[in-house]
Parts: structure tokens; sequence; C-alpha cells
């Protein structure tokens, strides 16, 4: 299998944390998914990192759908629980996780027009509106348990983990280890796992 994607896409981190922890052998081939000569669109007709060739030629792509078929390949540390209920649970908090993401880089993108006056304050605050509600909704539905669901390490906790560490590189503005000592104690335990230090973006 080929795993295609950037050293700084969230979405290609959680995948390649989903590997490290399923213990599954993967090559991965880096992709900037900015650059003009990008041919990720071969395999994604969206044009978007990640990208997971198999060894039988199909391409998965889109991180949720990708890290659904790594569960399922081996019965290893598995992230997604059986149940119905607690099935939703997790892929709820990882919707979530990936909401933050997207939010925070429609954010980043508007505010890196090179024209000022092109750039929307609203547009923006708005996005940064959802970054908060996020992390108030990730830090609630946490409480006081060590892992996002039922108190067990999950694909939840990946995603999480990946939300914050974006946070991290490209806003360190936003102080969610101040507001949320919740969420700074969850990425306490998940930033110390090698799966996560292994996979971490390179300094902004
Ligand atoms: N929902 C997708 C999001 C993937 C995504 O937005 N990737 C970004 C990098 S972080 C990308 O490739 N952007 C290039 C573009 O939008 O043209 C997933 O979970 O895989």
């Amino acid at each position: 299998m080929k795993l295609i994607g950037s050293g700084t896409s969230p979405f290609v981190r959680k995948v390649r944390i989903v590997l490290a922890e399923k213990r599954i052998e993967c090559r991965y081939e880096r992709e900037n998914e900015w650059a003009a000569d990008i041919t990720i669109g071969r395999w994604n007709p969206l044009g978007k990192v990640p990208a997971l060739l198999t060894d039988d030629g199909a391409a998965i792509f889109d991180s949720r759908v990708i890290v659904e078929y790594l569960d399922a390949l081996t019965p290893v540390h598995r992230l997604i629980p059986p149940g119905d209920r607690a099935r939703v649970e997790v892929r709820c908090r990882e919707a979530l996780a990936d909401g933050l993401l997207e939010a925070a880089v429609l954010a980043r993108l508007e505010n890196a027009r090179p024209d000022l006056a092109q750039r929307s304050p609203h547009w923006i605050a708005r996005q940064r509106g959802k970054i908060d509600a996020a992390l108030q909704a990730m830090a609630d539905g946490l409480a006081e348990q060590p892992f996002c669901c039922e108190g067990k390490y999950s694909l939840a906790d990946v995603a999480v983990g990946c939300s914050l560490g974006y946070l991290d590189l490209r806003y360190p503005d936003i102080d969610w280890r101040g507001t949320h000592p919740r969420l700074a104690r969850l990425a306490g335990t998940l930033f110390a796992r090698p799966s996560f230090r292994d996979t971490a973006p390179p300094a902004a």
C-alpha cells in the first residue's frame, strides 16, 4: 500500500497515526497539495490529500474512509468500536475534530489572500467561531475521562489530537490549553505516544 500525503496536513497525520497504531506497513509518498505540478488528482479527483493506494490498485480517499478501511484490515488495536452506539459516538467526535480543522484551514486560506481588501473579516470570524465552539464541545464531551469515548483510546482521540496539533502549528495565538485544561490533559497523554511523536508536523 502507498499513502500519498503532505507533512503538514492534519488529515494525513490522522491516517499515519492509525497506520502506526495498527502496525500496518505502508509506503509514504509526500506530495505538496498546493504545488502546481500536483499529481494527487490521478487518485482523488478533488485534488486533496490524503489518498491511499491499495495493493490491488484501488484508490481510497478522504481520511475518514481511509481510517475505516485500515481499522477493518486487521484486528490489531481496534480504533473504531464494533457496537453501533459506541461506533457512532467515536465517528461523531471524529467529525467534530475534522470540522474544527476544516474551519481552521478555511480561515487560514482567507487570511493568506495577498490583497488585504479581498480578505473577509466576517468569514474569518465565522470560522474562528466554529473553532471555539468545537473546542468547547470537545472539552465538554471529554469531561473528567482519560480519553474521549468510554475512557478508552480510540479514533476519536486520534482525530482530536490531530486537530489540537494543527492549532499549535497554525494558530499559536489560540490558547486552547489555557481555556480548556481538560483538552490540555488529554493532549499531554496523546502527544507522548510514539504514533503522535513520529508524525509531528515540521515547525511552522
Ligand atoms: N475531508 C478530507 C479533507 C482533506 C483536505 O482538505 N486536505 C487538504 C490538505 S489539509 C488538501 O489537500 N487541500 C488541497 C485543496 O483543497 O486543493 C479528508 O478528510 O481527507
